[in-house]
């Protein structure tokens, strides 16, 4: 039986997880932030290091017995460093949002201007959304994308000439092409401003080296590390140079930013790192240091060109006309639909993805006129082009007769029929 002990102390949350395992294994998920982890990870992640508090970084803690718990974010710093190729890691931010946050509060003051990429524009949360902490601590301004739906380079760097922004950030969560970083450092750079490169969405593909690196171009870069990098949910900080401690000085210096990142992961906004967190971000880094994961990596964009191109085939309008990623943003509303019609059909023919705004969407962000998917996890599970081209078929079908349910069932049977000849977890089923 899988997870014995929670079956016995609380078999509520068993037959839940329970139930999440088996949409999993009947379904396709195609949210391009998902993937599906080694059971290594999960093991690191569920093991006893959650009971640890250990503040402060390896050697210098302000709780006594952790020794090993060192030992574990040595071993992950120095993994992420190699992989790569920074002077220095931060491997204890909690997810995403607080790693940016880190470096906001590292390398600006409240009330700096700070120019980012628009939500509504295939930006994130953090990079500048008013309501986000921020727009509200900061002076959030937005570059949007060009009429083509990709970045436009010369209009950024006009915007940053006139708004001089003390850092810029670039990176994005609904961007399907590459991103130019040198070109992003050359506009920060001839405006005096940090350049942010947030990789959370396509750290594997970097890694995989199937995108340009930022490393070497911007100043700090952050991670999440359960996106394409396959690993637990959780944030790594990478930036060149070494800490110096104490602190000599508070100036926001190229040279103090590892310092001023440290100090603000901790003390600055968070307690004691997830211990369990740093072990499992630890072993993704060393499953995607191994050779096979740039064949993963190119994998993941030969499945998402596949499909996009099987897509543009059957008349589908797709953000920038196709992908260089992971990921595919699609105006379904040139078919009829809007995106929470599409987002549901799918659904009900077990393809997971997620309505969303694509550029100069004038519907509204929670009713937006796209939907966005992606490659990472289905890859995970060994499919392959013609997988893409069936799924393709099948994602046509769903939209074609998204109000015709029990088509929708029938186009269910056929994907569960594909997704168990993919198993997400097949270490867990000889468990069920
Ligand atoms: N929520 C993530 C995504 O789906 O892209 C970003 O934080």
């Amino acid at each position: 039986m899988l997870y014995p002990h929670l079956a016995v102390k609380d078999p509520d949350i068993h037959r839940i997880i329970l139930s999440e395992l088996d949409r999993r294994r009947r379904g396709i998920d195609m949210i391009p932030s998902e993937n599906v982890t080694s059971v290594a990870v999960l093991d690191a992640l569920g093991s006893i290091l959650t009971d640890k508090y250990s503040e402060g970084y390896p050697g210098k803690r302000y709780y006594g017995g952790n020794e090993f718990i060192d030992q574990i974010e040595e071993l992950a710093r120095e993994r992420a460093k190699a992989l790569f190729g920074v002077t220095h890691a931060n491997v204890q931010p909690y997810s995403g949002s607080p790693a940016n946050q880190a470096v906001y509060m590292a390398l600006c003051n409240p009330g700096d201007t700070v120019l980012g990429l628009s939500l509504a524009f295939g930006g994130h949360l953090t990079h500048g959304l008013k309501v986000n902490f921020s727009g509200v601590y900061y002076h959030a301004t937005n570059y949007v994308t060009g009429a083509d739906g990709r970045l436009d380079y010369d209009a950024i760097q006009k915007q940053a000439e006139e708004l001089r922004p003390k850092m810029i950030v670039c990176g994005a969560t609904a961007y399907p092409r590459q991103i130019d970083f040198q070109r992003m450092a050359a506009i920060a750079q001839s405006v005096d401003a940090f350049l942010l490169a947030d990789i959370s969405h396509i750290a594997g593909l970097v890694v995989g080296g199937v995108h340009p690196s930022p490393v070497g171009h911007a100043d700090v870069v952050t991670t999440t590390t359960h996106k394409t990098l396959r690993g637990p949910r959780g944030a790594m900080i990478l930036c060149n140079g070494l800490p110096s401690t104490p602190l000599k000085s508070v100036e926001r210096t190229r040279e103090n930013i590892p310092t001023l990142v440290d100090r603000a992961v901790f003390p600055g906004l968070q307690g004691g790192p997830h211990n369990h967190q740093t072990a499992a971000i630890a072993v993704a880094l060393k499953e995607a240091a191994a050779p096979e994961f740039k064949i993963y990596a190119k994998q993941i964009v030969s499945n998402a060109q596949t499909l996009a191109d099987a897509l543009i085939q059957k008349g589908y309008s797709l953000v920038t006309g196709g992908t260089d990623t992971h990921l595919i943003l699609m105006d379904v509303t040139t078919r009829g639909l809007t995106g929470i019609e599409a987002e549901v059909a799918l659904g009900k023919a077990g393809i997971t993805v997620n309505k969303n705004s694509v550029p100069n969407d004038p519907r509204k962000p929670f009713d937006p006129s796209g939907i966005r998917f992606g490659t990472p996890a289905l890859t995970s599970r060994g499919m392959k082009e013609p997988e893409a081209l069936e799924i393709a078929e099948y994602m046509d079908a769903a939209l074609c007769h998204h109000t015709d349910d029990s088509f929708l069932s029938d186009i269910q049977r056929k994907v569960t029929m594909l997704a168990l000849k993919f198993k997400p977890y097949p270490e867990l089923d000889a468990a069920l």
